[in-house]
């Protein structure tokens, strides 16, 4: 068996970084945590801000390939978005280029393309290269991340999978998340691919599990081996029975980036 790769996991603290902390293992990767929190019951977890160029350049040191969750993943003020996300992301990239790092795999979200219209039963999937439609400042960061991530790539051979996250928790908990849930297993599986595959240049790709209302065209990941397992649809109707469905004359359901389009929730730091 190969020895495990050695990958950096940025924001580790958070969310989708405490469930790859759990998952990540299993498919083979040592990891190396990075946050600005601490974490409990990791003395090793290297808790830094990302505007921290030295802590970086430590942080990145010998890894084979990053996991960029670190960030601001809701609504925020430009000038907390500009810091975190945006000058946080090019001190990464820069850090990485520094060190001989090959390979990025960057947490982008569907909030990159949050105005595109919600595709309706009958509609052809969301393809990959729709064009961007920020719905948020925060949005529009992940917009930048994917661009900063082409630019190294064709200026330094950095190679980097961008991935439009949908929705990673471990339950989908509304209507809109059955079309665009990615469960952590299927994320662990997705990471896995994004890792792995050979020559991905720069390639963006949607994340989600195979989910049965999908709104978006997973071709792209598949491309690079991702497999998803899951479906979002055992969650179905219990979400409907609560919620009903979606409605077109909703605005907050009118496009793929739902609430975040009309009242986005708000950075609580
Ligand atoms: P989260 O908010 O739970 O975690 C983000 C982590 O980044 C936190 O632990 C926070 O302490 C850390 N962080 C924030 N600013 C930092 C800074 N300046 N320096 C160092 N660390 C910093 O978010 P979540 O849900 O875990 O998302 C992870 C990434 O994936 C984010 O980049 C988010 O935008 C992206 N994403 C997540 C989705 C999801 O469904 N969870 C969907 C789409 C994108
Ligand atoms: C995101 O980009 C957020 O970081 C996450 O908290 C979710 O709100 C997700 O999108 C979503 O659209 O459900």
């Amino acid at each position: 068996m190969p020895a495990p790769r050695t990958v950096l996991l940025t924001g580790a603290a958070g969310g989708l970084g405490t469930l790859m902390r759990g998952l990540l293992p299993a498919h083979g990767y040592a990891l190396r945590l990075f946050d600005m929190f601490p974490i409990e019951g990791e003395p090793d977890a290297i808790t830094a801000d990302l505007g921290d160029k030295e802590a970086l350049r430590e942080a990145v040191r010998g890894v084979d390939a990053i996991i960029h969750l670190a960030g601001i993943s809701l609504e925020a003020s430009f000038d907390k978005i500009l810091r975190a996300n945006i000058e946080g992301t090019c001190n990464l990239y820069e850090a990485a280029l520094a060190e001989g790092v090959r390979r990025i795999v960057f947490a982008s979200s569907n909030h990159a393309v949050g105005f595109t219209p919600r595709p309706l039963p009958g509609d052809p999937l969301i393809p990959i290269d729709t064009p961007r439609r920020p719905d948020t400042f925060y949005g529009l960061s992940k917009s930048f991340g994917e661009d900063l991530a082409q630019l190294y790539w064709d200026r330094h051979g950095l190679e980097t999978v961008s991935v439009r996250i949908g929705s990673c928790f471990p339950e989908p908990t509304s209507v809109r998340m059955l079309s665009v849930w990615m469960s952590p297993a299927d994320g662990a599986r997705l990471f896995d691919a994004a890792l792995s595959a050979e020559n991905v240049g720069h390639t963006v790709i949607h994340g989600s599990s195979d989910n049965t209302r999908l709104w978006w065209d997973l071709t792209t990941a598949r491309s690079l081996g991702y497999a998803p397992q899951d479906d979002s649809e055992e969650h179905a109707a219990k979400l409907i029975a609560e919620h009903g469905e979606l409605d077109p004359d909703n605005p907050d359901h009118a496009h793929l980036g739902g609430h975040f389009c009309t009242n986005p929730p708000i950075w609580p730091y």
